[in-house]
């Protein structure tokens, strides 16, 4: 292969990818906030930044205070802590910590004064509705998806009582209980009118199914989500498989929805840290294969939560068209997981999936979590358009900012219309 690209070719080649991934909008796929009209449940600020779960497990390894103690305190002494022992006892080198700091720098902060009270001063000067925009445009998120659970009361009175949507927010339709504790949630379907049972008999699965179609409407949700364990198997003989079977997926096929799995969380490996508290294992990938390979009429997304199985989903993508790899989710989106995984996914299934999702709890990590991602996807990219250009292939404009819009949004939308 010849390597002699001009000077001026590989500097165009550069500004050109760089410029593009900077300021092509993303939609952000996978994400915890919420549209402006559920109120406090859309969190925003710094003391919401610093007691974010990524932050609140990093703490702990330094604190003494006991678990309990600690939840008991209110947001700010939490948030307090966290700073004094993240930032100031220590350098705040980590990814979620330099997040933290790529927020106060992009809204225009001093990090250096090293003043909490000042900052927290200036976030409450902040009028919400003009913050979220601004937060969007320094990010460059045109949509942002929520995670919408039936389940939870603090979202469902709101869907109930209904009110105006915010365009810029889609919807998903979290489903994890349905799956996973599917005997809690029996005296809920009940009391809200559907004809369940406990062991699954008699009308059950359709009214599953009338479930599913009557909170899609409501939410007008884009796609179906549930986040499983490592030990997720399919098929097998217990609820999650039967109800997988005989109520998601034929609900999914017949609304046209993409069922997104999202495999590899331990909830609650050490519960005492409450959402800081869950781990990760290796899912064996012969229940995927199996579920696109069984179930060709359905859409499948997926993310997986170990680093170690990233490899082997490209290769399962590589075999099944109704399957969408998405997003460096979680513990892997950090910068270095995140240039190995991206760049393998560009060697392994080209252009076919959606480069990153935020997954952001408080509307200001969308700005630390996508210029972080952008500065690692520039990288890759930037990379993988010289080797082209090495080969003689000419990547135009044109092309780059066609396979961007792809990577950061296109490519989902033109998958899940399919
Ligand atoms: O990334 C997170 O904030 C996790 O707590 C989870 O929400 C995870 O992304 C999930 O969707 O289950
Ligand atoms: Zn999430």
């Amino acid at each position: 292969m010849s390597l002699d690209i001009s000077l001026s070719k590989r500097d165009e080649i550069t500004a050109t990818v760089s410029r593009s991934v900077l300021e092509t909008n993303v939609y952000d796929i996978h994400t915890h906030l919420y549209d402006p009209a559920f109120g406090e449940l859309l969190l925003w600020g710094i003391d919401d930044q610093l007691v974010y779960h990524y932050l609140v497990a990093e703490a702990f390894r330094h604190f003494e205070i006991n678990f309990n103690d600690f939840w008991k305190l209110t947001k700010e002494n939490q948030a307090q802590m966290i700073w004094d022992s993240l930032f100031i006892d220590n350098s705040p080198l980590s990814e979620a910590c330099r997040g933290v700091l790529t927020v106060l720098n992009r809204l225009g902060l001093d990090t250096n004064q090293r003043d909490l009270p000042r900052i927290r001063k200036w976030f409450k000067e902040q009028n919400p509705s003009e913050y979220i925009t601004r937060c969007m445009e320094l990010a460059k998120v045109s949509k942002i998806c929520m995670t919408n659970s039936p389940f939870d009361e603090l979202e469902t009175s709101r869907w109930i009582s209904g009110f105006e949507r915010d365009e810029r927010f889609t919807s998903a339709l979290r489903i994890d209980p349905l799956l996973l504790e599917w005997d809690s949630i029996i005296p809920q379907l009940i009391e809200s009118g559907y004809e369940v049972q406990h062991d699954l008999s008699g009308k059950t699965m359709e009214e599953v199914q009338r479930f599913l179609r009557d909170w899609t409407d409501q939410m007008d949700a884009v796609y179906v989500m549930v986040s499983l364990p490592p030990t997720f198997e399919y098929p097998a003989n217990n609820q999650c498989s039967k109800l997988i079977d005989e109520a998601i997926l034929p609900f999914c096929r017949e609304s046209g929805l993409a069922f997104a799995l999202m495999i590899g969380v331990k909830r609650g490996v050490n519960p005492a840290m409450k959402l800081a508290g869950d781990g990760l294992g290796k899912p064996s990938l012969i229940s995927l294969e199996n579920l696109c390979s069984n179930n060709p009429n359905n859409k499948f997304l997926c993310t997986l939560l170990s680093k170690e199985s990233q490899h082997e989903l490209c290769v399962v993508a590589r075999k099944f068209r109704n399957l969408h790899v998405f997003g460096c989710w979680w513990f892997t989106n950090i910068p270095s997981v995140i240039e190995d995984m991206t760049r393998m996914r560009l060697d392994l299934i080209g252009m076919s999936f959606t480069v990153q999702h935020s997954d952001a709890r408080v509307l200001d990590q969308i700005i630390y979590k996508w210029d972080h991602s952008r500065d690692t996807i520039t990288k890759v990219l930037t990379e993988k358009y010289l080797n082209l250009a090495a080969t003689g292939w000419k990547p135009s404009k044109r092309e780059i900012q066609r396979d961007i819009d792809g990577l950061f949004g296109q490519n989902f939308n033109q998958f899940l219309a399919k």
